[in-house]
């Protein structure tokens, strides 16, 4: 009898493989003129994602490996008892920095010629990268974060100075940078910020003690900190802008306790260290320093997206392969009804997902480009934290599936697979929590009326959609939306989550269905497989999802009964 041993999964071209991503961009491309004119450059940048697609599936993925495998160690020690602190990487964790540069990931997002186009050519290039990037993602999220903040709020002489690292294609001249805002006293609450700003000899240097600061071998940081004499709360904090290392790449004043042991992103760095008068440099004038810097975790909250739903993206497709190689029961898992039952409800949640991200990174592009409208920007300001939110649970749920879908070996260390949960969980954890996310919602909705713009624009999408087959889609998310408006005068904040929750699926399903439709508008390929008609289905179901949830769910008077519930 000859031994049985299973063909692994394997990756094709990631970007030719995922047919979600290809009619995105023919939509886009068709509904952005100013670049479907430029026939060049839609070729050029199609040209690359689809080089890029290969990599995600080959040369990068053994990266990826390497860099899990060689995780960074702390040195706190040289031979003769100096304290030095140093940060070893493995070799991979490098090449990705030099990668990055090259690929200009950062950069791209900030091509001022592509003008409002540049985010999302940006971060389709992200979306492929992201999966096997070993999360390097991260620093590239805050590096991005702080280009946006420091263009902001940075004097001409910081930006001059900063952007020039931070925007380089030069392997040699890029620098990421950290964002550390989470101390001991907590990541979600940072009123609570106890690290001091004291200004000697005319210039600031910092002291205190930071809980948890990511890709600590970034050449700079962004920072808070209170002044001498500043109020208490989170007004009186300041933002300021550091370098790690002087010009002999001594730490400046920095001491590294640790690293921390994580569940997951094995390969990135993070450290627990203390500032002891490390020199600083304000960013904009004194306080609000929580407003400023949530114009880089507002980035940073739209890349975790993008790593959620690139996640899903690679789970799925780890899982179709899977279904065709393994067989059991007499025959492969794609002949089994259930199991393409439960694989096909992961891809309609990512497409949904994905139309919210990428909606919501063209709002972005606008908005930075100056070419959004007061509605669009307020828009943006609301999807920010629904697509952070609501990617990242999506995420974990379906990385825990794709494991499933594995059986035993999507329990096994080296099959790769467990990786995908365990870095998925951080997504829903770190810039932000889904419940202080749905609080963002309700602070947004207060302090910005951004809720009457998305009913606008919901409503607007839906008019516009005649096609007999998307007419039950339509009717579903026009009553889902109209339950929403009739609970919206009673949302409390134990009510935020629910009511954030709403509005993704709403607006996923409103994305998804419009999508169809201008697909259908393209005039229809044959076969009942055709995009367009894969795009109804989608879009149905996604609509058909917003019957799942309880209006009730939405009420004040539900919300009382939980307490009940935990006998508080
Ligand atoms: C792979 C991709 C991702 C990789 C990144 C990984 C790096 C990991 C490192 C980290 O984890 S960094 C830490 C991330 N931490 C957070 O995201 C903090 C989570 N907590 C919150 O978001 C809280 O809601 C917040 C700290 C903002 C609460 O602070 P406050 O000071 O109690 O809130 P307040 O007083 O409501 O807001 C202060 C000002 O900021 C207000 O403006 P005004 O002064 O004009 O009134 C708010 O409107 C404004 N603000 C708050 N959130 C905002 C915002 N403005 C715009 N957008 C927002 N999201």
């Amino acid at each position: 009898m000859v031994d049985f041993y299973q063909s692994p999964p394997t990756l094709g071209n990631q970007f030719e493989d995922d047919r979600v991503l290809q009619s995105y961009l023919r939509v886009f491309f068709a509904r952005h003129p100013e670049a479907h004119l430029n026939t060049k450059k839609k070729a050029e940048w199609e040209s690359d994602y689809r080089r890029l697609g290969d990599l995600a599936a080959g040369e990068w993925l053994a990266l990826a490996d390497q860099a899990e495998r060689e995780p960074p160690r702390h040195v706190p020690f040289d031979a003769w008892g100096n304290r030095v602190d140093d940060i070893l990487t493995s070799e991979a964790w490098k090449e990705f920095d030099r990668i990055s540069a090259r690929e200009g990931f950062v950069a791209a997002g900030y091509e001022k010629s592509d003008g409002a186009l540049a985010r999302v050519n940006q971060f389709v290039r992200l979306f492929l990268f992201a999966p096997s990037s070993a999360i390097y993602t991260c620093p590239l999220a805050m590096t991005d974060g702080a280009a946006r903040a420091v263009e902001l709020y940075g004097s001409a002489e910081l930006k001059k100075r900063v952007l020039t690292h931070l925007l380089s294609r030069d392997p040699a001249q890029f620098w990421t940078s950290g964002q550390w805002m989470t101390e001991r006293t907590g990541g979600s609450d940072v009123s609570g910020t106890s690290t001091v700003a004291k200004l000697e000899n005319g210039k600031y240097r910092l002291y205190g003690t930071k809980w948890f600061t990511s890709a600590t071998t970034s050449q700079m940081a962004m920072t808070l900190a209170r002044t001498e004499g500043a109020p208490e709360g989170s007004r009186g904090l300041s933002l300021f802008y550091l370098e790690l290392r002087d010009a002999n790449q001594k730490l400046q004043n920095i001491t590294v306790h640790r690293l921390k042991d994580k569940l997951g992103t094995h390969a990135l760095p993070t450290a627990e260290l203390t500032l002891e008068g490390t020199p600083a440099e304000l960013v904009g004038e004194l306080g609000n320093g929580v407003k400023k810097i949530s114009s880089l975790f507002n980035i940073t909250r739209i890349y975790n997206a993008c790593c959620a739903v690139a996640g899903m993206r690679r789970g799925i497709a780890l899982s179709r392969d899977f279904a065709l190689k393994r067989r059991a029961f007499g025959k492969s898992l794609s002949e089994h009804p259930l199991h393409v039952e439960t694989l096909a409800a992961m891809q309609v949640e990512y497409e949904g997902c994905f139309h919210l991200l990428f909606k919501t990174i063209e709002l972005l592009g606008r908005d930075e480009a100056g070419k959004a409208t007061e509605d669009e920007s307020k828009l943006l300001r609301l999807l920010t934290p629904i697509v952070k939110l609501y990617t990242a649970k999506k995420g974990v749920a379906i990385a825990s599936e794709v494991l499933e879908s594995f059986g035993g070996a999507g329990y096994v260390e080296d099959t790769g697979l467990p990786r995908l949960l365990r870095d998925a969980q951080v997504l829903a954890i770190w810039e932000g929590t889904t419940n202080v996310l749905s609080l963002d919602v309700l602070r947004a909705i207060e302090k910005e009326a951004v809720f009457e713009p998305f009913v606008q624009d919901v409503s607007k999408r839906l008019s516009q959609i005649k096609n007999e087959d998307l007419k039950s889609s339509v009717q579903k998310i026009t009553k889902s939306l109209a339950e929403l408006q009739s609970h919206f005068k009673d949302l409390t904040e134990a009510g935020a989550r629910a009511f954030a929750w709403r509005l993704a699926e709403i607006y996923a399903a409103s994305l998804a269905t419009e999508h169809a439709a201008l697909l259908q508008s393209f005039g229809q390929s044959s076969g009942h497989n055709s995009v367009e008609n894969l795009a109804v289905e989608t879009a149905n179901r996604l609509s058909g999802f917003l019957l799942r949830s309880d209006p009730a769910s939405l009420s004040e008077e539900y919300r009382q009964k939980s307490g009940d519930l935990l006998d508080f």
